[in-house]
């Protein structure tokens, strides 16, 4: 087959909604674009523990603690998968990790925000894993196999985070005025920067019409944001908490909320590292990749150990 026709014959599986897989043909800037995508996803969900993984040790409660624990522990495993699907399309998991460590590889904006209450462990729960599967409930259906597939079971952990969140968000909007005033401070401070994970606006997307034309994304930036929107307003409401938006208007003629401007210089910056706290993930990603080197060197001797015994268990045979 020549190189059009291979073209050809790709874009008209895309059309006809056909899942392409990793040992199939693909023009190489698909699977590029797949590898920064994949990668940057897969980077967000290991830096994602941090924010929380800072109150494990001070959450309210071992029933608190106990779910705080398996949720971070479950974004170690999103991470794991989505290394996974990325090097089906030969990435080396070992370049995108020292890329990630180098500063070199962007993560989600969201994660550069400090969690300073336990009300921001609620809010991240509620707003920013709920933000998360709006997105990657789209992605399930995306055109890359491995990635739609690895997007269904990420979804499932994600609603029970985002179930961990509202709980914990109910809880103190109905307890103390000192209680109350954590959860609505811990909103006021992540509203606007969970309407920024979705992504710059349309306009300014650079690779969103590429993507939607071979449905890797499925919405644009924008159309994801305003579902969320359209979801968090009324769970605010359920919650009786202010989204810190005075602008905020709902639109009788469609029903959509309408958001006020967001700052997106804010969102700029943070991409260019100088947000809240760039330099202390970079670092505390770093020091727990060296410091545990000598797991991976035991994972690796142990993996040779066995594969030795298998080979004598073979000869003797
Ligand atoms: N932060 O042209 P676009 C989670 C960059 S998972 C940083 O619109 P695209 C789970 C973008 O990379 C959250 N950078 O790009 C969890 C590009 O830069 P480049 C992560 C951003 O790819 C919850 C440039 O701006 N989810 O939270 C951001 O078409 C709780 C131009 O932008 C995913 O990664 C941003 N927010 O659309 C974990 C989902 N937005 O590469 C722990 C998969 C844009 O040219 C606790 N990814 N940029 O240098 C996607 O859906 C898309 O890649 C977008 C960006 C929508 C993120």
């Amino acid at each position: 087959m020549t190189e059009a026709s291979r073209q050809f014959d790709f874009e008209g599986r895309i059309a006809r909604d056909e899942k392409i897989e990793p040992n199939d043909w693909m023009p190489s800037r698909y699977r590029r674009q797949l590898v920064r995508m994949i990668s940057q996803h897969a980077h967000s969900e290991v830096v994602g523990m941090l924010p929380e993984g800072n109150w494990i040790t001070r959450a309210p409660s071992l029933r608190r603690k106990i779910s705080l624990l398996a949720k971070v522990q479950d974004e170690a495993g999103h991470g794991l998968y989505l290394y996974g699907a990325a090097e089906t399309l030969g990435a080396e998991r070992e370049d995108l990790i020292n890329r990630l460590l180098g500063g070199d590889a962007r993560y989600s904006s969201i994660f550069n925000y400090p969690s300073v209450t336990w009300g921001d462990v609620g809010v991240i729960g509620w707003l920013v894993d709920q933000a998360a599967m709006v997105n990657q409930t789209m992605l399930t259906k995306c055109s890359y196999g491995p990635y739609a597939r690895a997007m269904i079971q990420i979804c499932k952990e994600e609603n029970f985070h985002k179930r961990q969140g509202m709980e914990i968000m109910a809880v103190l909007s109905a307890g103390t005025s000192a209680q109350r005033a954590m959860a609505q401070d811990a909103l006021d401070r992540w509203w606007w920067p969970t309407l920024m994970m979705f992504g710059p606006p349309d306009e300014e997307s650079p690779h969103s019409s590429e993507l939607i034309g071979w449905k890797v994304k499925m919405k644009s930036n924008d159309e994801l944001r305003q579902w969320f929107v359209d979801l968090a307003v009324p769970q605010a409401e359920a919650l009786d908490l202010q989204i810190p938006d005075p602008e905020l208007v709902r639109d009788s003629k469609t029903g959509h909320w309408i958001s006020g401007p967001i700052n997106w210089d804010e969102f700029r910056s943070i991409l260019e590292g100088e947000g809240p706290c760039n330099r202390e993930r970079i670092e505390s990603r770093r020091e727990s990749h060296f410091g545990g080197a000598w797991v991976r060197e035991a994972a690796r001797a142990y993996e040779e150990k066995c594969r030795k015994k298998k080979a004598l268990e073979r000869e003797s045979l």
